[in-house]
């Protein structure tokens, strides 16, 4: 991918070069496809343009399409808050302008993608839902801004509602990002190693933390790296990192040996 955005009318398009899909080939997948709908397309640059992600976009392996929801808004001053009915502080999402934009990029495509609305109101993303989304052709995010969307948005797009976690952000881009490297990394192939993920903490193959890892040097400032791990007995070594496994989720997130048990 080269990373000059291709300013499309309404949308940046990014995208490796268009691989040409064999459609004979039954391995190949679609890519995955990501419009982001949202009023600061540029809080993305960055992240779309390093590391892990930029690759999968250069591979072809998912395509991401920003559309800046302000190109919707027709009045001069490009309006898309408004001062809430019945007072109050802060301004909200106006429906005529959110609506529009949703049912245009919806329109892009032969079939709507899962519309998902970032909100702290939504329930609780986690390795589960990621997991769900990767089976999906195209996931719309929708990122909310100011104090919230007119409830009518709900109401009429019916979207899920989706938070990541109990706190307030000023807008629903970073949770959009969150989304967005969670669920890249289930796409298979884009992590270099093709069952790097499978085991990650918090996924179907694996719901409780990490053992601990070490790397050299053997010792350091006095800490020195289990013995068992050195001495390359796998069976041994397995069975200290199961060990491990239980104690450090004992320890860190008792909850999660509750839900595992249940
Ligand atoms: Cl999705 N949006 C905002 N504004 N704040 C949040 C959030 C989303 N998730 C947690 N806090």
């Amino acid at each position: 991918m080269q990373f000059s955005w291709e300013r499309n009318r309404r949308c940046f398009h990014l995208a490796g070069t268009p691989a040409i899909i064999n459609e004979n080939d039954q391995n190949k997948m679609p890519p995955l496809h990501f419009d982001i709908l949202t009023l600061f397309p540029g809080i993305f640059e960055g992240f779309l343009s390093e590391s892990v992600l930029k690759n999968a976009l250069d591979a072809d392996k998912l395509r991401i399409r920003l559309h800046n929801m302000r190109d919707w808004a027709d009045d001069k001053h490009a309006t898309m808050d408004d001062r809430p009915f019945g007072g109050g502080p802060g301004m909200v999402l106006k429906v005529d302008r959110v609506v529009p934009s949703v049912e245009a990029v919806q329109s892009q495509h032969p079939e709507p993608g899962r519309l998902l609305m970032l909100t702290p109101q939504g329930r609780t993303f986690n390795q589960r839902f990621a997991e769900s989304l990767v089976e999906e052709k195209r996931i719309l995010l929708l990122c909310g801004r100011y104090e919230g969307f007119d409830e009518r948005i709900v109401e009429l797009l019916k979207p899920e509602e989706i938070s990541i976690g109990d706190y307030i952000l000023n807008g629903g881009e970073i949770a959009a990002m969150v989304v967005i490297e969670s669920v890249m990394r289930l796409i298979p192939g884009v992590l270099g190693d093709q069952d790097s993920n499978q085991y990650d903490s918090f996924s179907s193959g694996n719901r409780l933390l990490d053992c601990a890892q070490y790397t050299r040097p053997r010792e350091y400032r006095g800490l020195a790296v289990p013995e068992v791990l050195l001495n390359g007995h796998h069976a041994e070594i397995n069975r200290w990192r199961d060990e491990n496994t239980q104690n450090r989720t004992a320890e860190k997130r008792p909850d999660l040996l509750e839900k595992h048990e249940s």
